[in-house]
This record gives C-alpha cells, sequence and structure tokens, in this order.
C-alpha cells in the first residue's frame, strides 16, 4: 500500500487526537506567483497555528505524498518550475514515476482522507467553466467533494466559472453547499454571487454536527462550505468583472484549455487588476485557515 509521509508535528498532532488542516499546494505552484505564493503558504500555516490546530500542507515530492511539509520543502515548491498539477486522475501517476506534483483540490482531499485528516482549507475550488457547452470543461473537484469524506472551507468559486452551473452540478452530486454566515454562496473576490447559498450554518459546531451526522447516515463525500471574503479585503463584483470577460476572452481566443486553463485565467487576473486579485485571494485563504481550524477543533 502507497504510505503517506506525514512530518512529525502532523503525525503527532493526529496521534494525540489534535485538530489538523489539511492544506493544498497547486495554490502554490500553479494559482499565484513567487515569493507571494510562499509567503502566503506561511501566514496561511500560521492561521490554522493560532486557531489551535496542526497545519497540513499536502504535495507529491519525488513520488512520495506528504501531509506537512517542512518549511524548507515549502519554498523549494514555491521556487521551483515543472511541478506536476495533480488531480485524482494523476495521483497514482506521479507516485508510479516518482515525479514532484502539487495537489488540487481533488487530490489534497484523496491525500487527507487517507491521512486521517476531515477538514481542509483551500482559496477557491475548481467547477463547471464557462463555455462549458463547447468544451465540456468541469472540474474533478466537484466530483471528489462527492466521493470523499472531507470538509473543504473555500470562498466560493471565482466568477471565471459558471457559478450558477457549478452550485447545480454539486447538487446533482449530492454535495451539501453550506453559506457560513450567509445566505448566499460567496463568490471569492465577492461576499456576494447573487446565488442562495442552499443551507445556512453560523457556527463552526454547527458545521461539525452536520459532519457527522453525514457519517453516522453513511453518506458518501465531503461537506462544502463557502466562507465569504472578509469586508475589508472585499473586491466589488462591477470592479472584478471587466478583468473576469477580459481573461476569459483572452483564454478563448488562444485556444487555451484543459489543466492550462485556471491557471492562465489567475495569472491573466493579477496582471488585469494590477496586483488587486492577488491581495483578496491571500487575505480570503487566510480566513478559511481560520474558520477550518475552528471546524477541526469542534470536531
Ligand atoms: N481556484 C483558485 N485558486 C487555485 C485553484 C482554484 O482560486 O489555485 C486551483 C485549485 O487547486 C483547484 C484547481 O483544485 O485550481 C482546479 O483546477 P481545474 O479547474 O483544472 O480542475
Ligand atoms: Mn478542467
Amino acid at each position: 500500500m502507497t504510505s503517506i509521509a506525514h512530518s512529525a508535528a502532523v503525525s503527532a498532532a493526529l496521534r494525540d487526537g489534535k485538530p489538523v488542516v489539511a492544506l493544498e499546494s497547486t495554490i502554490i505552484t500553479h494559482g499565484m506567483p513567487w515569493p507571494q505564493n510562499v509567503e502566503t503558504a506561511r501566514k496561511v500555516e500560521a492561521a490554522v497555528r493560532a486557531g489551535g490546530a496542526e497545519p497540513a500542507t499536502i504535495a507529491v515530492l519525488d513520488g512520495v505524498i506528504h501531509a506537512g511539509l517542512e518549511d524548507s520543502q515549502l519554498e523549494a515548491m514555491g521556487k521551483a518550475t515543472g511541478f506536476l498539477k495533480l488531480s485524482r486522475a494523476d495521483l497514482g501517476y506521479a507516485v508510479a514515476t516518482r515525479k514532484n506534483g502539487s495537489t488540487t483540490v481533488a487530490a489534497t482531499m484523496i491525500a487527507a482522507d487517507r491521512a486521517g485528516i476531515r477538514v481542509f482549507a483551500t482559496g477557491g475550488i475548481g467547477g463547471v467553466h464557462r463555455g462549458v457547452e463547447k468544451t465540456y470543461d468541469i472540474s474533478a473537484d466537484l466530483q471528489e467533494l462527492a466521493r470523499t469524506p472531507v470538509c473543504v472551507v473555500c470562498a466560493g468559486a471565482k466568477a471565471i466559472l459558471d457559478l450558477p452551473k457549478t452550485l447545480e452540478t454539486l447538487e446533482t452530486l449530492g454535495v451539501p453547499v453550506v453559506g457560513y454566515g450567509s445566505d448566499e454562496f460567496p463568490a471569492f473576490w465577492s461576499r456576494r454571487s447573487g446565488l442562495a447559498a442552499p443551507m445556512r450554518l453560523d457556527d463552526p459546531a454547527d458545521i461539525a454536527a452536520l459532519i457527522r451526522a453525514r457519517a453516522e447516515l453513511r453518506l458518501d463525500g465531503g461537506v462544502l462550505v463557502g466562507n465569504p471574503i472578509p469586508l475589508a479585503d472585499e473586491i466589488a463584483a462591477n470592479e472584478i468583472n471587466p478583468a473576469i470577460e477580459a481573461a476569459v476572452d483572452e483564454a478563448d481566443a488562444m485556444g487555451i484549455s484543459g489543466k492550462a486553463l485556471t491557471p492562465f485565467l489567475l495569472s491573466r487576473m493579477l496582471d488585469l487588476t494590477q496586483g488587486r486579485s492577488l491581495i483578496a485571494n491571500i487575505a480570503l485563504v487566510e480566513n478559511n485557515a481560520r474558520l477550518a481550524a475552528k471546524i477541526a477543533a469542534a470536531l
């Protein structure tokens, strides 16, 4: 059986029954530029620790799945080029061929589950892309939420995606989508999307109770928590929307598709907003890390 390399701190926390929060790494290698990527990864780990939980950043190094990275590993990954972007389909390949790879939401959920971690904080999940009628591009993150029992705390999905279709797909897949302290599913840079969250909970203990109730019912899959970006860091929809339209049009014109699409859109958004999208992104991931720590503690 392929084993997972737990860092000393993560294995001690799991052994002692302390709360642990998994963190993804595609945001480091494909979601943000150096050096903000490593600075953010450190801030997010610190936010989890401040919340009384142990952070477990997940990545594949030389074919070994790690749960919990040393700071030197985090730094090397942030500078490296050539890390594969790993989703469910790629995880076994990276292990078998001893590759370096960062884990998307889907792959991080799988690794967290195998490592015994029940709560995971990220920025935004992948979803149904705009123009899906032509491209069939639907992130494997959605299916993973339907099958792997990990609670994913996000700030919603970016409006570079088709948000109504993303929510419809999650409903079809039977994934509970919770608005945390909000009647709406958040839209990443903006607190509101105009789309109702299917359910609302205001207390991390209630989210923990939902996770336990689903486990007792032997329901497969995870829980998706939409945690709105803090008000002070929000970018209004009318400010962000022109950049989104431009980025999506450019990707279309350049024929960018598949795994390359989300990283392309994120890097174009950074330029088109003169870096504002990145500042908001950092703030919302930290905010999600704080909430995930509270949920892990309540479990
Ligand atoms: N959304 C973000 N930042 C990211 C990602 C999504 O705001 O870095 C990454 C996550 O790792 C997510 C992945 O799982 O992109 C989705 O990629 P795709 O659309 O190719 O499934
Ligand atoms: Mn895709």
